[in-house]
């Protein structure tokens, strides 16, 4: 198809031409053409920022500049959906739940140490094709936490089994853009960020076996404060936690 034909020029549709397309010469419709003058309106109708049901919430920075265009690194344009799963434990010693210098007790959350950069992280990833977001939380935890690809098939479903009932009671703590420094003009990511909680000192999670995999090169229990720095906008999922879980932070 001849490109950019009827969506250039004149004005946008349903606008009573009151809103006006920049001029883009045939020769400057392409990306790689320089075109420093380009300064298009932006323009949202009506209806769509009344929130229909199909319509994506306004989540605000994702129309920031980034300074590149293209997809980067990521594979798809526009949104690149993720999935967050915040494990939390209170901290104990003996049987004594720690307490931090606000007198509130101490949280601890499942981090991992991501391979591509070496940032800590939660055990986030990619939501698969047709995958439900439920499903990639638990499996992305289970494979970056656990090191559930490279256990044997009986170990992974024991594990899976230990960990679903728990998976069913998260809490969402976050949905919409990361500021990820994979992010360009035209691809970026959105992420879903749930928070699983164990209430039990010495429950399941208690005797959980760390194991980093995949993307990961580390695992560990991390205290959670504000002295913690971790990938993107991780650390304010998790000062949202510890405010709900009236954590330490
Ligand atoms: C972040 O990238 C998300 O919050 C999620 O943690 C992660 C998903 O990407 P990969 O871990 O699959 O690279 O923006
Ligand atoms: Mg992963
Ligand atoms: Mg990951």
């Amino acid at each position: 198809v001849r490109m950019h034909i009827k969506c250039r020029g004149g004005f946008y549709p349903r606008t009573d031409d009151k809103v006006p397309r920049a001029e883009v010469p045939d020769d400057k419709v392409e990306w790689s053409a320089p075109f420093p003058d380009y300064t298009p309106k932006q323009y949202t109708a009506p209806h769509i920022l009344a929130g229909p049901v199909y319509a994506d919430p306004d989540i605000g920075n994702m129309h920031g500049r980034t300074g590149i265009t293209g997809r980067g690194a990521l594979g798809r344009w526009g949104p690149n959906h993720a999935a967050d799963p915040i494990v939390t434990r209170w901290k104990i010693a003996g049987n004594l739940v720690v307490k931090g210098e606000t007198g509130k007790p101490i949280l601890q959350f499942v981090c991992i140490q991501r391979r591509d950069c070496g940032d800590w992280a939660i055990p986030g990833g990619m939501v698969d094709p047709g995958e439900q977001v439920s499903a990639t939380l638990l499996r992305e935890f289970l494979e970056e936490a656990l090191n559930s690809l490279e256990m044997t098939e009986d170990d992974k479903n024991r594990t899976e089994k230990k960990l679903k009932d728990f998976f069913k009671a998260g809490e969402e703590v976050y949905r919409g853009y990361v500021d990820d420094r994979r992010n360009t003009d035209n691809a970026w990511m959105e992420t879903v960020a749930y928070n699983f909680h164990e209430n039990d000192q010495g429950g399941l999670l208690y005797s959980l076996n760390l194991h980093a995999g995949d993307d990961a090169q580390a695992v560990k229990w991390q205290d959670i404060s504000s002295q913690i720095n971790l990938y993107a906008s991780h650390r304010d999922f998790i000062q949202k936690v510890a405010e709900n879980q009236n954590a330490h932070w």
